[in-house]
């Protein structure tokens, strides 16, 4: 509401602006001034100044937002291929950089030099197939090596051996949250249907299938450092991604059909918590929450908590309402760690098994006291000499 309100205010202001400079126009009819529609050297030498002062503000602009925005960057990688992601991005980046940073000085510098000027006249000048086999070969050469390059490192990222040991973690996504399964001691996730979605069992799985009996549901994820796990992903819904930043990992999630995406963790929670740059940014983003939280006390309300750095899967689709808050928890635990998390969790089968005599007892409980109230009903029926009927 208030983006449509200065968007119409803006609207109304540039056409009151508009509508003054038509004014101010005819109140100049009759004097003596230059109206012609061709550039004078005047104006040229004012184009070529603007194009000066607009490059000025490009460079300007590109080391605010360096310094700016630079320390946003993600870190350390806490993923066996996160170097090699890390590095394909960094050096399209610096190649980028390189190349804008030339040519915008090339750009602005031509069109300042050959301005219009009254005694100058435009060369006749056909082609150049030296300068255009120059102009043509280094891009070429260059952007085929990124891509290679680029190429290269998707598949060692994408590849997952079949008989390597891996463990399978499935990821669920719904609007607006996940849910992860483990795969258990057979490591295979037992069928999955929307369908089958009934009380707890809130990913559908096929409970009869033989792959599913020791399948374990999660709502915080936990994996171990140093073992390759490979996650397969589902959408109950839409189409949602599953994004783990640390880890240097995206995957969408497609209704319909399983993803994939695998990855060895390199570094725990505790490990990271310990980073130099994880350290400063939680430090950053504390001192932003004191100072909010000391806002908040001031009108009467509780202070934020301190924060404290987590993993997180986030959803990286924008899918709804509450996208921005579809996220869960990642804890990278040692092995030993990891091992004494999961044994004390119960399988999915067993605890479709425990809702459903759960509802059975509640059944016959709920049967029980209703014969009583029949026998009740009778009796003040035969009693009052009346006819009470379930009231
Ligand atoms: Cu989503």
């Amino acid at each position: 509401m208030t983006s449509l309100l200065v968007i119409t205010v803006l609207v109304l202001l540039s056409i009151a602006i508009w509508q003054m400079t038509k004014i101010f126009d005819l109140t100049q009819v009759g004097a003596s001034k230059e109206d012609s529609q061709i550039a004078t050297d005047n104006d040229n030498n004012v184009q070529g100044y603007l194009m000066f002062g607009f490059l000025a503000f490009l460079y300007i602009f590109m080391i605010y937002g360096l310094f700016k925005w630079g320390p946003l960057v993600l870190g350390t990688p806490a993923s066996e291929h996160g170097p090699d992601y890390d590095n394909l991005m960094y050096i399209s980046l610096a190649i980028i950089f390189l190349v804008q940073a030339i040519t915008q000085v090339l750009l602005h510098y031509f069109a300042f030099k050959y301005r219009g000027a009254k005694d100058k006249k435009a060369l006749y000048y056909a082609d150049n197939d030296k300068l255009e086999f120059i102009w043509t070969i280094i891009p070429v050469v260059v952007l085929a090596g990124l891509i290679l390059y680029g190429l290269y490192t998707w598949t060692n990222i994408m590849f997952v051996d079949e008989d390597e040991d891996v463990m399978v973690v499935e990821l669920y996504a719904k609007q607006f949250g996940w849910e992860a399964r483990y795969a258990g001691k057979d490591n295979v996730l037992g069928k999955a249907n929307v369908r089958l979605i009934e009380g707890v069992n809130t990913m559908g799985v096929d409970i009869n299938d033989p792959n599913a009996q020791d399948d374990i549901a999660v709502s915080e994820l936990h994996i171990p450092k140093g073992k390759k796990v490979l996650f397969k992903m589902r959408s109950q819904d839409i189409i949602h991604s599953a994004y783990m930043p640390h880890f240097r990992a995206q995957m969408n999630c497609v209704p319909g059909m399983v993803t994939q995406f695998a990855f060895t963790p390199t570094l725990t929670t505790d490990e990271m918590r310990q980073d130099p740059n994880i350290i400063a940014k939680v430090d950053n983003i504390n001192k932003i929450r004191s100072a909010k939280s000391a806002q908040l006390v001031a009108e009467g309300k509780s202070p934020l908590d301190p924060y404290t750095f987590d993993y997180l899967l986030l959803c990286n689709k924008i899918c709804g309402a509450s996208h921005y808050n579809m996220q869960m928890k990642i804890v990278v635990d040692t092995p030993q760690e990891f091992q004494n998390w999961l044994k004390d969790k119960g399988t999915i089968v067993k605890a479709v098994k425990e809702e459903k005599a759960a509802k059975e007892a509640e059944k016959n409980a709920a049967k029980a006291p209703t014969q009583a109230k029949v026998a009740d009903t009778a009796l003040v029926a035969t009693a009052d000499d009346k006819v009470v009927v379930n009231k």
